[in-house]
């Protein structure tokens, strides 16, 4: 039976969503990051002992020294081990995707309280936003709003939104009928009823939901910064990458530490307004009044004291921002290293991944804007894309490199015939760039492999030849999501399966996990070690563990990157 092209469907909604709905996403953008600048220049603004100071005198205020105990030692901890500024910038994201949640959810619930038609398309869409892997969510949402913090709220509402909108759903419900009937006697409008019956009655509950709301959006920043928002997730996400386990605790616990304050404070908060009588009501709202109106001030301040820095033309285009792939890669590495070689003290180097560079790329293609990413060939973004290299006089991103064959030690002795084909395996980047083309234009990557190995039968010929075939021995091939190391691993693991007889099975991993799996022995082999420069630190660490069997392809190369129609040539100009 022919399978359902729901991908493809789903693939043609955003790209129409996309590129027709565009105003509205930029506008949608906008508010976002209004919001999240606002919260962040505020907690920037203040110096970290004086937030300190405030928070723990409203952990006091609201009834617990032990609270405040716990946010002085909590938030000392957080600052004495650096995380201070992630923190603030986790903070600033949580609270805009709580503040979002909250004022499109609890109108939602209410609807969805008093319109049985609207709970019932509600409920099963709730329960499709809570399952659904927020992964899947991620690129759609750069397509739309680009890389950084704006997808990461996006994505932080979907998963975190339904909390709210349930319990006040099921708050109103709750209202005792002999109570609304007692209302409903004395003349109530149906907004009167609204206002001083049931939302009253259903505080507890909403309040709950939104405490939970506040809770999932947390949980949501470890993802979020796998798209370019800054915080301690990448802080988390990044010790992962880098296989760095006392950085990854302390960031955790950075984390903890923060869901632990946000959960009792909100919790406290609730439990304090329950009474929500109209005098209560009114003070909420000129509380919320004066919020608005610091955050509004801040954020300002904040604005000028950034103008006043030294400017460049090239970077007020792309708000001085290089959009980066995972934060273990090489590419990183070296781009930190041009930062710093250049001077570029002002620009932000944003982490996210290889597809979601790509994906940032595209969207700034597509409406001719500028863009700078940090790139590599063979890649195709080079065939689809009219782009160019930045010249790089200083050497940062190092000359042309090879990709090592890297294996693990007995190997030889265990599975002969494969080490002997991955030991010849050698190919060159425009073979290598057939593949990830063909990828790009929607084949998927066994296909485009497939297709390829059968078109070339002459090169796996020569890989093979006279190599005895193997009776479904199984291998791991280990590889990072790099389009480049997508393409040779899928291509190996044809080569092995198709022609040699094995059961090759493919582990998606992060770089540093790649390298200890082949010196633990766990994986057997990988393709994608980039040498002398890019894999260094990897290869210094574990050399000793691994087997190199040597160059696979010559001629690979790094650096920043920019769409041809961008008027900058080097990277010096970026000072
Ligand atoms: N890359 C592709 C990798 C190696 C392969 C350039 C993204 C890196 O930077 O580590």
């Amino acid at each position: 039976m022919r399978k359902l092209p729901l991908d493809r469907w789903v693939e043609s909604v955003v790209d129409w969503v996309g590129s027709n709905l565009g105003v509205i996403f930029t506008l949608l953008s906008s508010v976002i990051n209004g919001i999240v600048y606002a919260f962040s220049s505020l907690f920037h603004l203040l110096p970290p002992w004086l937030t300190i100071i405030l928070i723990a005198a409203l952990a006091y205020r609201l009834g617990r020294w032990r609270l405040a105990l716990f946010s002085v030692i909590g938030l000392l901890l957080i600052w004495n081990l650096g995380f201070w500024d992630a923190t603030m910038d986790t903070s600033a994201l949580v609270l805009t995707a709580s503040l979002v949640s909250i004022v499109l959810g609890v109108p939602l619930g209410i609807s969805a309280a008093r319109n049985r038609g609207v709970s019932s398309i509600l409920t099963p869409l709730l329960d499709f936003m809570q399952t659904m892997p927020a992964f899947v969510y991620l690129i759609p949402a750069v397509t739309f709003f680009g890389l950084g913090v704006v997808p990461g709220v996006i994505a932080s509402v979907i998963f975190a939104i339904p909390p709210t909108i349930r319990l006040t759903h099921l708050g109103i419900q709750q209202v005792p009928d002999d109570l609304v009937e007692a209302a409903d006697s004395f003349g109530s409008t149906p907004t009167q009823k609204l206002l001083q019956v049931q939302l009253p009655l259903a505080m507890p509950n909403m309040m709950a939901g939104i405490n939970q709301t506040i809770m999932l959006s947390l949980s949501m920043v470890v993802i979020a910064s796998m798209i370019g928002a800054q915080g301690i997730g990448a802080d988390v996400y990044r010790a992962v990458t880098q296989l760095n386990t006392g950085q990854g605790f302390e960031a955790g616990l950075a984390v903890v530490i923060l869901a632990i304050l946000l959960d009792r404070l909100s919790q406290k908060l609730v439990s304090n307004k329950r009474r929500s009588d109209s005098k209560g009501i009114r003070r909420f709202l000129w509380i919320g009044v004066a919020a608005v109106l610091v955050l509004i001030a801040a954020s300002i301040y904040q604005n000028m004291s950034k103008e006043s820095g030294g400017e460049n033309e090239i970077g007020k285009l792309v708000d001085y921002r290089i959009i980066g792939i995972d934060p273990g890669s090489g590419l990183m590495k070296a781009t930190s290293q041009a930062i710093q070689d250049y001077g570029l003290t002002n620009w932000t180097l944003v982490e996210g991944s290889g597809t979601a560079m790509t994906a940032a790329l595209d969207r700034a293609y597509k409406n001719q804007e500028p863009i700078i990413v940090t790139g590599w060939t063979p890649h195709w973004m080079f065939i689809k894309y009219d782009l160019k290299y930045l010249d790089d006089p200083k050497q940062s991103f190092g000359g042309s490199e090879e990709i090592h064959t890297i294996v693990r030690q007995g190997l030889k002795t265990d599975a002969p015939s494969a080490y002997q084909f991955l030991d010849r395996f050698h190919w060159q980047p425009s073979d290598m760039e057939e593949v990830m083309n063909s990828i790009s234009d929607g084949a998927t990557p066994e296909a485009a492999a497939a297709a390829w190995v059968k078109k070339h039968s002459d090169l796996v010929a020569e890989w093979t030849d006279g190599i005895p075939k193997a009776n479904g021995q199984s291998l791991k091939l280990a590889y990072v999501a790099w389009d480049s190391e997508i393409a040779s691993t899928n291509v190996v693991r044809e080569v092995l399966a198709t022609k040699l007889g094995y059961k090759p099975e493919m582990l998606q991993v992060e770089i540093g996990p790649m390298w200890v799996g082949i010196a633990g022995g766990d994986a057997d082999a990988m393709v994608a070690a980039w040498l002398p420069t890019t894999s260094k630190d990897y290869y210094d660490k574990y050399k000793d563990r691994v087997v190199d069997l040597g160059s696979n392809l010559e001629g690979t190369n790094l650096g920043l990157v920019v769409p041809s129609y961008m008027n900058v040539d080097s990277i010096e100009q970026l000072r």
